[in-house]
């Protein structure tokens, strides 16, 4: 297990990176102080596709590493054998960039009851960038693997450990071949430190846990991680096995070596006994109205209600918008950049009198798995997933819409007092 000391360096971090981020995000309640988190400021930046890099939420575990950028290499380990430098990274393959929606897989962990300790996120920890590096793939490729089937790829974070934890996730060999990259760039940016620099691993449209930061190794097996997987000191599995699973209070999942099932809703629905948190679940944020201050309407106007919406790897096929707290819905309309892996913008032309108003947004994903109302009590686990995202341990992948409702007020602008 890891050790849970507060550190100095952990506070002074946190300051630093809410100033270089200058307004775009806050510090975040990790009660045990074991993380270091920000998350967006403003609901607004949920009104956007494209997140600045300075609403950009930050999320790890132990201290930045210290970089010396001209000796850092990625060692390929397991069944291939290699050193690549940053240079051979950025110069001897294929430059691309991808669209990924990052988001947290405690994002929302904030709406458990009871609450279930850590990162006492709301709906902050999302954000959506362009990420430029080398294809997983080409780098691979030269490197003799053929075949994905039945392999793993795991990717391993130069973070020092705090305790023996290695900082090692593992995803499936095809979807490391399918679209996965090493990025440098984050929005055209040269990577920031707090979000990798220099390399990181990118998953498209899989939680944030998986797009290890620093990376410093690349190791392709037959098996994910698991206890004495990797050729180095510490403890390897828990990132993997113990940490980022989903299941009822009190249970300490045992590791698999292998899953025929990633997606994360086909492992909650059974596939898999306690599930690993793969491609994010669907999820939608309106952006504006925000709530924060009253909205001044005149006569037929209409007022946008615009936000963002995603499924993980999967895409979003609807979203509806209820004005009345739930009771009725409509369509809102999908526009905007279309990229697997990264969310769509969604608005709806709300045509509304003065008054108080609670707005809810809702997103059903290409499979027809529609984002449940509220999160269930503690002792429901699978039985909840009819109507209730399923309360767990660790308060992983909630997507349920209620507890991100937004409270507006729509003042006459004719009659400033009108709506008191
Ligand atoms: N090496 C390393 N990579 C890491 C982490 C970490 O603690 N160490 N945290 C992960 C988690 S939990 C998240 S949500 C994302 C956040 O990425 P960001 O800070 O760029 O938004 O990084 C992931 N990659
Ligand atoms: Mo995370």
């Amino acid at each position: 297990m890891a050790t849970e000391r507060p550190r100095d360096s952990r506070h002074e971090e946190i300051e630093a990176i809410v100033e270089t981020k200058a307004g775009g995000v806050t510090e975040t309640r990790d009660e045990a102080d074991k993380y270091t988190v920000v998350g967006a400021a403003r609901r607004r930046t949920f009104a956007n596709w494209l997140t600045p890099i300075e609403e950009h939420f930050v999320c790890h575990r132990n201290d930045i590493p210290d970089i010396d950028a001209d000796a850092w290499s990625v060692a390929l380990t397991g069944q291939v054998e290699g050193d690549l430098s940053l240079a051979d990274i950025r110069e001897a393959y294929p430059t691309v960039a991808v669209a990924h929606t990052m988001e947290c897989a405690g994002n929302g962990r904030g709406q458990h009851r009871p609450e279930t300790g850590s990162v006492q996120w709301g709906f902050e920890a999302a954000a959506t960038a362009f990420w430029t590096g080398t294809p997983v793939s080409s780098i691979l490729r030269e490197f003799g693997v053929e075949s994905p089937d039945g392999k793993w790829l795991t990717a391993i974070g130069g973070d020092p450990a705090d305790g023996d934890d290695v900082f090692a996730r593992s995803i499936p060999l095809s979807k490391a071949l399918d679209d996965c990259i090493l990025a440098y760039e984050m929005n055209g940016e040269p990577l920031p430190r707090e979000h990798g620099y220099p390399v990181r691993l990118i998953v498209p449209g899989w939680y944030g846990v998986n797009n290890v930061k620093w990376v410093e190794e690349l190791r392709v097996m037959n098996s994910m991680v698991v206890e004495d997987s990797l050729d180095r000191d510490g403890e390897h599995a828990y990132w993997q096995q113990t940490a980022y699973r989903m299941h009822p209070e009190g249970v300490d999942p045992d590791s698999n070596e292998t899953i025929e099932t990633v997606d994360t809703w086909a492992q909650l629905e059974g596939a898999v006994e306690y599930p690993y948190t793969f491609d994010a679940t669907v999820m939608s944020v309106i952006g504006t109205p925000s709530g924060d201050e009253p909205v001044p309407v005149r006569g037929d106007d209409t007022i946008e209600v615009r936000g963002v919406a995603w499924a993980g790897d999967d895409a979003v096929d609807r979203v509806e918008v209820s004005t009345d707290g739930g009771e009725t819905w409509s369509d809102a309309e999908l526009f905007g950049p279309e990229y697997s892996g990264a969310w769509r913008l969604f608005r709806y032309e709300w045509n509304a009198e003065p008054g108080a108003y609670e707005l809810l947004s809702r997103a059903t994903d290409d499979l027809g798995r529609r984002q449940p109302a509220t999160i269930s009590g503690p002792d429901a686990w699978r039985d909840a997933l009819d109507d209730e995202f399923p309360w767990n341990e660790g308060g992983y992948a909630a997507n349920a819409y209620e507890p991100n409702a937004v409270t507006v007020e729509l003042l006459d602008a004719d009659d400033p007092s009108s709506a008191e």
